[in-house]
C-alpha cells in the first residue's frame, strides 16, 4: 500500500510575529512524535532565482515591482517538484511564508490589485492549513526595531496586514488565526493542535490546487 501523504502546512504573518521560531518548534515536535517533517521557507534564497530576490531584499539591487513579484512566484514554482515528492513520501512540510506573503507584500505597493498578484501562483500545491500569526503593530514594535531589509517599516507592514485580512476572507483556504501575543509555548501548543488535525485529514484527502 502506498504510504499516506504528508501535509502542507504554512505559517504566515507580519514581521516579528515569530513565524520562524514557531516553524522550527513545530518541525521538532512532529519529528519527536514520530511524524516525518521538514521545514521550508520562501523566499528560498539558495537558488539562482532566490539569489536575485535576496539581493533585492538587501537593497543591493533594484528590480521593477512586477518583475520581482514574478520572481517570488517563480521561486515557489521551481520548488513544486520537491514539495510534491516530499509530501508523497509522507513528509509533512512546514513552510515559513508562501503565496499569501507574495500577494500581501506586492499588493501593499501602489497600483497593484489582489487579483493580478494572485495570478502567477494559481495552481500551486494548496496548503492543507495556513496559520496566520496575528500581532498588532504596537505589540510588534515592543519586540524590537525592524531590520534593514526592504519592506521592514511600520507603515508598509500595516498595509501588508490589511492585505492579509483581505486574503483571509477566502473560505476556500483553511485559514486559522493564531494570537501571536501569547507566550512562545502557548502559541506552539495552539499551532501543534491545528497541525495534528491537518495531518490526519491530509492522509485521507488528495493534495489540492491553490486558487483554482
Ligand atoms: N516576500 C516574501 C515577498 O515580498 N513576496 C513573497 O512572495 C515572499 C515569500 O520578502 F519582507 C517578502 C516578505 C519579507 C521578505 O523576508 C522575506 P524573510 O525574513 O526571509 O521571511
Amino acid at each position: 500500500m502506498a504510504c499516506k501523504r504528508g501535509a502542507l502546512i504554512v505559517l504566515e504573518g507580519v514581521d516579528k510575529a515569530g513565524k520562524t521560531t514557531q516553524c522550527k518548534k513545530l518541525v521538532q515536535a512532529l519529528e519527536l512524535s514520530g511524524r516525518p517533517a521538514e521545514m521550508m521557507r520562501f523566499p528560498d534564497r539558495t537558488t539562482t532565482i532566490g539569489q536575485l530576490i535576496s539581493a533585492y531584499l538587501e537593497k543591493k539591487s533594484d528590480l521593477e515591482d512586477h518583475t520581482v513579484h514574478l520572481l517570488f512566484s517563480a521561486n515557489r514554482w521551481e520548488l513544486v517538484p520537491l514539495i510534491k515528492k516530499k509530501l508523497e513520501q509522507g513528509t509533512t512540510l512546514v513552510v515559513d511564508r508562501y503565496a499569501f506573503s507574495g500577494v500581501a507584500f506586492t499588493s501593499a505597493k501602489p497600483g497593484f490589485c489582489l487579483d493580478w498578484c494572485k495570478n502567477p501562483d494559481v495552481g500551486l500545491p494548496k496548503p492543507d492549513l495556513v496559520m496566520f500569526l496575528q500581532l498588532s503593530p504596537s505589540e510588534a514594535a515592543l519586540r524590537g526595531q525592524f531590520g534593514e531589509e526592504r519592506y521592514e517599516t511600520s507603515t508598509f507592514q500595516k498595509r501588508v496586514q490589511q492585505r492579509f485580512e483581505e486574503l483571509m476572507k477566502d473560505t476556500t483556504v483553511n485559514w486559522k488565526v493564531i494570537d501571536a501575543s501569547q507566550s512562545v509555548e502557548n502559541v506552539h501548543t495552539n499551532i501543534q493542535d491545528h497541525s495534528l488535525n491537518a495531518i490526519n485529514k491530509a492522509q485521507e484527502t488528495p493534495l489540492g490546487t491553490l486558487w483554482k
